[in-house]
């Protein structure tokens, strides 16, 4: 299927019915006046508080509990989150610095904490392999050795990824540098330089968060009705009248966002997952998988002040929302020169590569649904060996045929890599950055190039479909001496 094609379609595939539409929450319904849309600020996730007195080292703090949160109408529903009831604050740290955390697990089960597109050792990079015990804490320590970029944090026990990121538990993880510093953009955080963490949710009608799965469920993913902005329904921001940072983060469990503005204005994406783009790429909209980032900027001085434009959400699979809408109000003070140049990329060069693998992203296999390379996770098991300081390919392909065609979005711990090509085709502008989650459509073959350098030790590479992770769509890759 041509990627147009399945964009399009997909759109009509809905997993919902199968459980019966009547035990969830219905989507609300703007024009029917459900209750006050777009009168709820929304919240911008604190910075997390640097512990530590030596400007070389930021030390921080960070509790995995359980809360109640007013997600949605009139419902405190039961959630997890970091330090607070729902999602967690935003740890924000320059290039250089030694980071030391400090992680307590209050849940009454285990959990782990995982530094989504963070390039740490492999003991501290929190996948399934570093549990920490309901009551027990982990004290990661690294040294932030990569530039300026919007990551995020999220838990990544076996098994248990899908429902905890589901109940909560997610952050935001900002590198600053130099180069950041000195680019004339919008950088102040919670003024003109907003994360936008955008998830859905479905709910019971008690008003708890329904994580429950049919085999559809399952397949597809779990696709919520119910379009969420920094844990909160239909809120509003308040943007100062000219150019204004937002950082987007597909932070759902399964479904793809293509996001874009209610009135169709242009934006420019300035960063993919893991930093600034060489130049700003103009765009109506972004379309991102489950863990992909994109930082774009977006001009409000045209806007009438108490107007702004929503942001409209299209689910794949899923509804078309208009998930929050923009307040406009006075013209900042300070004007930006937008650069025509952001940063110079050190491109891998495909004739750098040792060798090319192959990965098999299987909706179906011979061993069963949602494989990889017809393989399922297997702690105990190695799949592929990597030399410590090569650079390698990866071939990754989504053959599913048939009724079941699922998109997949692959994620590689450890590295930032970059899209070589897509069906033999170059990425699009906006995808030739440094990226760790790619989507893979149906029909698909990305090719991926990647320097595994620094660290030795055993990481993960998995489908992003949380509901896909959490069935065996992993697998681990040892770098090696
Ligand atoms: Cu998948």
């Amino acid at each position: 299927m041509k990627r147009r094609t399945f964009l399009k379609t997909s759109c009509a595939a809905l997993g919902l019915a199968v459980l019966g539409e009547n035990v969830f929450l219905p989507q609300p319904v703007l024009s029917a006046g459900d209750y006050q849309p777009f009168t709820t600020p929304l919240p911008v996730p604190p910075l997390l508080e640097n512990l530590s007195t030596d400007p070389g080292t930021a030390s921080f703090s960070l509790t995995a509990q359980r809360g109640k949160s007013r997600l949605v109408k009139e419902f405190l529903t039961p959630t997890m989150g970091y330090n607070g009831n729902y999602l967690g604050p935003t740890i924000r740290v320059r290039n250089g610095q030694k980071v030391h955390l400090n992680v307590l697990n209050k849940l009454d089960q285990q959990t782990t904490l995982h530094w989504h597109g963070l390039h740490v050792p492999a003991e501290f990079d929190g996948g399934p392999r570093q549990p920490i015990a309901p009551g027990t804490s982990w004290q990661p320590k690294f040294t932030i050795n990569q530039q300026a970029a919007t990551l995020w944090y999220h838990p990544h026990a076996m098994g248990l990824t899908g429902e905890h990121v589901y109940m909560g538990l997610a952050g935001l993880f900002y590198i600053e540098d130099e180069v950041a510093d000195s680019l004339a953009i919008p950088k102040t955080y919670g003024v003109d330089d907003f994360p936008l963490i955008i998830q859905d949710r479905r709910f019971f009608q008690d008003g708890t968060l329904a994580y429950v799965q049919s085999m559809m469920d399952v397949m597809h993913g779990l696709i919520g009705n119910i379009l969420l902005v920094n844990g909160t329904e239909w809120p509003v921001l308040e943007v100062p009248g000219g150019l204004v940072r937002l950082r987007l983060l597909n932070g759902s469990n399964s479904t793809i966002y293509r996001i874009g503005f209610g009135d169709g204005r242009r934006f420019l994406q300035i960063a993919t997952d893991g930093g600034f783009l060489e130049q700003p790429v103009g765009l109506t909209e972004v379309l991102l998988s489950p863990g992909e980032r994109a930082e774009i900027l977006v001009d409000f001085s045209g806007d009438t002040k108490g107007n702004g434009p929503g942001l409209v959400v299209d689910q794949l699979p899923g509804g078309r929302h208009e998930a929050m809408r923009f307040q406009v109000g006075p013209a900042p003070s300070t004007s930006f020169a937008l650069p025509e140049k952001l940063v110079t990329l050190d491109w891998l060069q495909e004739k750098d590569a040792v060798q090319t693998r192959t990965f098999s992203m299987e909706t179906f296999s011979q061993s069963g649904p949602l494989a990889i390379n017809g393989k399922h996770m297997d702690m105990n098991r190695i799949d592929e060996k990597v030399k410590l300081g090569t650079t390698e390919i990866w071939e990754i392909s989504n053959l599913s045929t048939g009724m079941m065609q699922m998109p997949h979005s692959m994620h590689l711990h450890d590295v930032q890599f970059q899209v070589l090509d897509r069906n033999g085709q170059p990425p699009e502008p906006q995808e030739r950055g440094r990226k760790d989650t790619v989507l893979i459509l149906p029909g698909e073959k990305v090719r991926i190039i990647a320097r595994f350098e620094d660290y030795t030790g055993i990481y993960m590479y998995h489908c992003h479909l949380l509901e896909h992770e959490d069935r065996g769509m992993m697998g681990q890759f040892e770098v090696v001496e």
